[in-house]
């Protein structure tokens, strides 16, 4: 992707997940906001974006980050949302037998005892790729591989979600069910 579409990925997962009254964007309640709005206001704030880019974004993003609506008119986040406002309709599915998350070895000390929180987002976001997960921990310093038992997690009550780019959800992750890879 070129430096100027990644940069606009940025923007989007910003405005799409966290911030969209910042250019003035309202989202529905599931997330999705209008394309031809979204392009007005991003450039109406200095944020050049052209409808062709936006698609190619969409197609092109490693991560799939973005969902279009059937008729193409509508854009948002598959995942990743601090907004509380957003609920995305997903529907309960049952995970991979094998269930990673990524994170730093400086949180563990809190993780052990709490568990793997959403923190900022609406969700502890999970992943079946092992090298995803060490990436994303990886953001935040020393990675460290956690496993997370979904069978028993699952047996026990608790609800997984798939979003549309594949990432697994859940609320919470408490410390009985998670083991360290790595
Ligand atoms: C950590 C990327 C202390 C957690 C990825 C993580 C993902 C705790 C950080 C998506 C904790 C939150 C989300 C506790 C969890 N005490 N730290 N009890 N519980 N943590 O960015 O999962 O490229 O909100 O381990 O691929 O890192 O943005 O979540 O390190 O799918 O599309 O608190 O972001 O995708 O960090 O990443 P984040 P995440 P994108």
């Amino acid at each position: 992707m070129s430096k100027a579409n990644t940069n606009a990925s940025k923007f989007l997962s910003y405005i799409l997940r966290h911030e969209p009254e910042s250019i003035g964007l309202s989202l529905d309640t599931e997330g999705w906001a209008n394309i031809e709005e979204l392009i007005r206001l991003a450039n109406a704030s200095g944020n050049p974006l052209t409808v062709e880019q936006l698609f190619s974004i969409v197609e092109k993003d490693e991560k799939q980050r973005f969902s279009l609506s059937s008729d193409n008119k509508n854009i948002r986040a598959a995942q990743g949302h601090s907004l509380k406002s957003v609920s995305l309709d997903l529907t309960e599915a049952t995970p991979p037998t094998h269930l990673f998350h990524g994170t730093a070895e400086r949180f563990m000390e809190s993780i052990n005892s709490k568990g793997l929180l959403a923190q900022q987002r609406q969700y502890v976001h999970l992943t079946e790729n092992r090298n995803t997960a060490i990436e994303t921990g990886t953001r935040y310093g020393k990675a460290v591989l956690l496993s997370v038992d979904r069978q028993r997690m699952v047996s026990e009550g608790h609800k997984f979600y798939q979003a549309d780019n594949s990432v697994w959800l859940t609320l919470a992750v408490p410390p009985a069910y998670i083991g360290v890879v790595c």
